[in-house]
């Protein structure tokens, strides 16, 4: 076999074995539940291989939305164990109205790319032509109406109305856990005498623990899912008390294309007045992002929402006005050569030319722990797509081709050291074998 066919063909088994049938585990053991932008990433790479099971991905995790649009960033497998913190903790529907009886899900959000999803599976099945066409279009009329509600949900209790970025209430919603980009309002969270005592799971699941987020992160993890139950879930509550309270610019930016494309589904199907509702929050969210690149560096920066500041910590979030969408000129070209050049994909340390999640200039890089260094394939993926949504497609050809080459141990790595090129965190994991998926019909 080829290079491309056999990265095409072990990364079909990874999607394959890693499915219940119903949905995708982020990872085997490591992650054995459906998270939310795991499970958009997930349906990319199926529509690759297999339409209706795109469908059935997003069927599922939409099964998991809450009555007031909230989509969870985990809807739990009753049938799988492994992973911690799960439903007990959790408790949704005994601390919210809002929360269903079942499926058991988290009480916390994820990065809106759910959009992005349905538009490539559409355009798959488009360049299939009918039966799939005609099936997948009736589809997305049915999912339409819960893509609304999840982008209404976050315009209405999330979007902060002083910048107009996206508020998040714990650091596992920008799905960037433990970035350096959160470690300033971190260091005011307050563990409280309440906190239950605690056994981590997660570390039995990969090589090194220090590949992993510390004990002192994972208390302000549990504490602040405290938090999160003793305010109901209710964003209103955590707004007055939740001692983690940040704008999140990339989140923002993920929430301005997404309602861009949700915004032209609505004009496919004759929602024409949902249309311009989705192009607003999409214009908002887009001038949010915008007005907070930092001058200096080129990059935006995430707002401490406790205290105002600007976090101006040097990591991939900072490219969030690439995945914003339109932008002004001068910026994109400055992102673009940025991204590209020494500072970030360009090191001359790195084995592969892709960005790493925190660049080896800032004091905070760490090349083999989670987001604070190491190169995440689905993330390059995001800036594939973004950059030849933008037209700029010699630089998205760039990283698609030293990803995939990263890619070629066929480990599926979560994460990568940038330096050495070892696969890190979990393996196999599913949206690492997504994405390739994607690139390779692409270079097709
Ligand atoms: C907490 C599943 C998820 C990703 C996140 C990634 C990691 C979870 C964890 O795994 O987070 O949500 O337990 O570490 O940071 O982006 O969605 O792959």
């Amino acid at each position: 076999m080829t290079g491309s066919l056999s990265i095409a063909a072990r990364a079909a088994y990874i999607l394959r074995d890693n499915s219940t049938g119903v949905i995708t585990k982020a990872a085997p053991s490591l992650y054995p539940h459906q998270w939310s932008w795991d499970a958009a990433f997930n349906a990319i790479g199926l529509a690759t291989i297999d339409l209706p099971r795109a469908r059935l991905e997003l069927d599922s995790l939409f099964a998991g939305q809450w009555r007031n649009g909230l989509l969870p960033h985990i809807v739990f497998d009753p049938a799988a164990d492994g992973y911690w913190p799960g439903p007990a903790q959790w408790e949704c529907a005994a601390h919210s109205e809002e929360a269903p009886a079942e499926p058991a899900t988290s009480g916390i959000i994820d990065p809106p790319v759910h959009a992005i999803a349905v538009d490539r599976i559409l355009a798959i099945a488009s360049s299939l032509g009918d039966p799939e066409y005609s099936r997948t279009l009736e589809w997305v009329r049915g999912i339409y109406p819960r893509l609304l509600a999840w982008h209404r949900f976050l315009a209405r209790d999330r979007a902060d109305k002083q910048t107009g970025l996206m508020t998040l209430f714990h650091g596992w919603e920008s799905g960037t856990d433990n970035s350096p980009r959160w470690d300033g309002p971190y260091a005011g969270v307050e563990v409280g005498p309440g906190l239950p005592r605690y056994q981590r799971k997660d570390k039995a699941h990969v090589a090194d623990a220090a590949q992993r987020p510390t004990d002192r992160e994972y208390d302000r993890y549990l504490w602040l899912i405290e938090e999160a139950k003793r305010a109901s879930y209710d964003a209103g509550l955590l707004r007055q008390r939740g001692s983690f309270q940040v704008g999140d610019v990339l989140f923002t930016a993920i929430y301005a294309c997404a309602s861009d494309l949700l915004a032209s589904l609505a004009v496919r199907l004759s929602e024409g007045e949902d249309a311009a509702e989705l192009k607003d929050y999409a214009a908002q969210a887009r001038a949010a992002v915008f007005c907070h690149v930092d001058e200096a560096s080129g990059l935006a920066a995430d707002v401490d929402l406790r205290t105002r500041a600007w976090l101006k910590t040097e990591t991939i979030a900072g490219f969030a006005p690439l995945i914003a969408g339109v932008m002004p000129l001068k910026l994109r070209k400055r992102q673009v050569s940025l991204l590209l050049g020494e500072r970030w994909a360009g090191h001359p340390t790195f084995k592969f030319a892709v960005p790493p999640s925190t660049t080896p200039y800032s004091a905070a890089y760490n090349p083999a722990c989670y987001w604070r260094g190491p190169a995440w394939p689905v993330f390059t993926w995001l800036l594939t797509w973004a950059l030849s949504r933008t037209g700029e497609y010699a630089a998205a050809a760039a990283l698609r081709t030293a990803s995939l080459a990263q890619l070629a141990d066929e480990t599926f790595g979560e994460y990568y050291h940038p330096v050495t090129g070892a696969p890190l965190g979990s393996l196999h994991q599913s949206w690492t074998a997504a994405v390739a998926l994607d690139w390779l019909l692409e270079q097709e």
